[in-house]
C-alpha cells in the first residue's frame, strides 16, 4: 500500500533502472547530511495546544502576492525526464492543482517555455544555476518572457557534489546507454521502451536555445558544463536588475549570509543543503534554519528544504519560522510510481497530513503555527 512518501520510495526503487533511483535518491559521500536533514526532523517535537477550535482548518499561505492553497511546493530538480519523459510538465501541472508552485530547474529537459505552458494559471518560479553570466542572461530573460513568477538563484553548487553511486552505476550525462547500463536498462523495459521513445534526455535550457548563436566562451563553458565560480555578492546586483520580479536564493545555511543576503536586496531565502547532495558535513538544514530565520528578521520570506517527507516535517519547519517548505525526492517518487497520479497523491498526503497535525496540534491556520513553539528546542544548532 502507498500510504506515505517513504512508501513511494520503495515503488520507485523497485520500478526505476537503479542508475535513476541513485541518481534521484542518492547523496554526497556517505550520506550523513542526507541522514541529518532527516534524523533532526525527527528529533524535533511539538507540544499539542488542546481544547482549541479546529472544526476548520486552513492551510493557505500568501506569498509575494499570490495564495497558496499549502505552505509546501515543488523543489527545483533536473533531469526530471530521466524518472518520465515530460517530467516537469507533470510536475507543475500536479503542483497547479494542488495549489502549490513548482520550481523548474535549469537543468530540465523541457525547455521552459513549454513547461511554463503545462500550467499557465500556476505559480511557477524558475531556478538559475549560473554556468556563463551571457547564458544566466538569456535564461533570465526567456523566464521572465514566458511568466514565472520569481527567480530562485541557486548558490550551494560552485562544483557538483560527489554522487559515488551516480560513478559506480556508469551514470553521467550527456546520456549514453553504456553497456554497464544494458543490463539494468533490460530488466526495466517499461522504462526503457518510454525512454527510447522520448530520445536521449539533454539539457533543453542550456543546449538548444540560442547556443549556437552565442560566443566562443558560452559556447566552451556549455561544453565544460560547470558552475562559473568568479560569482560572488557584488555581482549579484547585476542579476538583481536583470530580473524584475522577486529574486531567492536557494541553499543558504549559515546566518551571516543571511543577513549579506538582504544588504543585497534579495527578495526570499531557501535554506537548504540541496537534499544532501552536496557538502556532506553541512548542518540539517532544520538545524540551520531558526539561525537564519532570526538573522532576517521578518524582512523577507524564509523557506526551507531537505528532508521533509511528511506533514509533521512541515509543521516544524513553519513552527521554526519558515514561511513554507519545499519537497525535491518525494514528488519524484511518486512521479516513478503511478506517473501523475502519483505525484497528485504524493502532494495530497502531504497536505492531508498537514492537516491531520495541524488538528492535533490545535493550530487551526498557519499563522497559530509559527507561536507555537515559545521554549528552546532540542534541535542542534
Ligand atoms: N536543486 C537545484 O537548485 N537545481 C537542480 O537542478 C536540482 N536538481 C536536483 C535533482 C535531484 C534528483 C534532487 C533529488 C535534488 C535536486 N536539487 C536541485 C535539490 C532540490 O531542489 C532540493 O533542494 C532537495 O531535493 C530537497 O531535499 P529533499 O529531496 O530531501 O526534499
Amino acid at each position: 500500500m502507498l500510504l506515505n512518501a517513504d512508501d513511494f520510495r520503495e515503488e520507485a526503487r523497485r520500478l526505476l533502472p537503479r542508475f535513476v533511483f541513485d541518481y534521484v535518491d542518492g547523496a554526497a559521500d556517505d550520506g550523513d547530511c542526507l541522514r541529518r536533514n532527516r534524523s533532526d526532523l525527527e528529533s524535533l517535537t511539538l507540544a499539542p495546544r488542546v481544547l482549541r477550535d479546529t472544526t476548520v482548518i486552513d492551510t493557505s499561505i500568501e506569498v509575494f502576492g499570490r495564495q497558496w492553497r499549502v505552505p509546501f511546493g515543488i523543489a527545483p530538480t533536473g533531469l526530471n525526464g530521466l524518472v518520465q519523459p515530460g517530467g516537469d510538465a507533470i510536475l507543475s501541472a500536479a503542483a497547479d492543482r494542488a495549489g502549490a508552485p513548482f520550481a523548474l530547474s535549469t537543468a530540465s529537459n523541457m525547455r521552459l517555455e513549454d513547461v511554463r505552458a503545462a500550467a499557465p494559471g500556476g505559480v511557477q518560479w524558475m531556478q538559475l544555476y549560473v554556468m556563463h553570466r551571457e547564458m544566466a542572461q538569456r535564461i533570465v530573460q526567456r523566464a521572465q518572457k514566458a511568466g514565472y513568477q520569481a527567480l530562485v538563484l541557486t548558490v550551494d553548487v560552485p562544483v557538483s557534489g560527489n554522487r559515488e553511486l551516480d560513478a559506480r552505476n556508469g551514470f553521467k550525462m550527456p546520456f549514453r546507454p553504456t553497456p554497464k547500463l544494458a543490463w539494468d536498462l533490460i530488466t526495466h523495459p517499461r522504462w526503457a521502451l518510454r525512454a527510447a521513445r522520448a530520445g536521449a534526455p539533454d539539457f533543453a535550457n542550456i543546449t538548444a536555445d540560442g547556443a549556437d548563436a552565442g560566443s566562443a566562451s558560452m559556447q566552451a563553458a556549455l561544453l565544460a558544463r560547470a558552475m562559473d565560480r568568479s560569482l560572488v555578492w557584488e555581482t549579484l546586483a547585476r542579476l538583481r536588475d536583470d530580473w524584475k520580479g522577486p529574486l531567492l536564493l536557494k541553499g543558504l545555511l549559515h546566518p551571516h549570509d543571511a543577513r549579506l543576503a538582504v544588504e543585497h536586496g534579495v527578495d526570499g531565502l531557501i535554506v537548504s543543503n540541496h537534499g544532501g547532495r552536496q557538502l556532506d558535513a553541512s548542518p540539517s538544514a532544520i538545524s540551520a534554519l531558526p539561525g537564519v530565520v532570526a538573522a532576517v528578521q521578518g524582512r523577507m520570506p524564509v523557506f526551507m528544504d531537505s528532508g521533509i517527507r511528511r506533514g509533521t516535517h512541515i509543521a516544524k519547519a513553519i513552527a521554526l519560522g519558515a514561511t513554507g517548505v519545499f519537497v525535491g525526492r518525494p514528488v519524484l517518487y511518486g512521479l516513478a510510481a503511478r506517473g501523475a497520479v502519483g505525484v497528485d497523491r504524493v502532494l495530497g498526503l502531504l497536505a492531508e497530513e498537514l492537516v491531520r497535525t495541524m488538528t492535533l496540534l490545535g493550530t487551526p491556520r498557519i499563522a497559530d503555527l509559527r507561536s507555537l513553539i515559545d521554549a528552546p528546542l532540542n534541535v542542534r544548532q
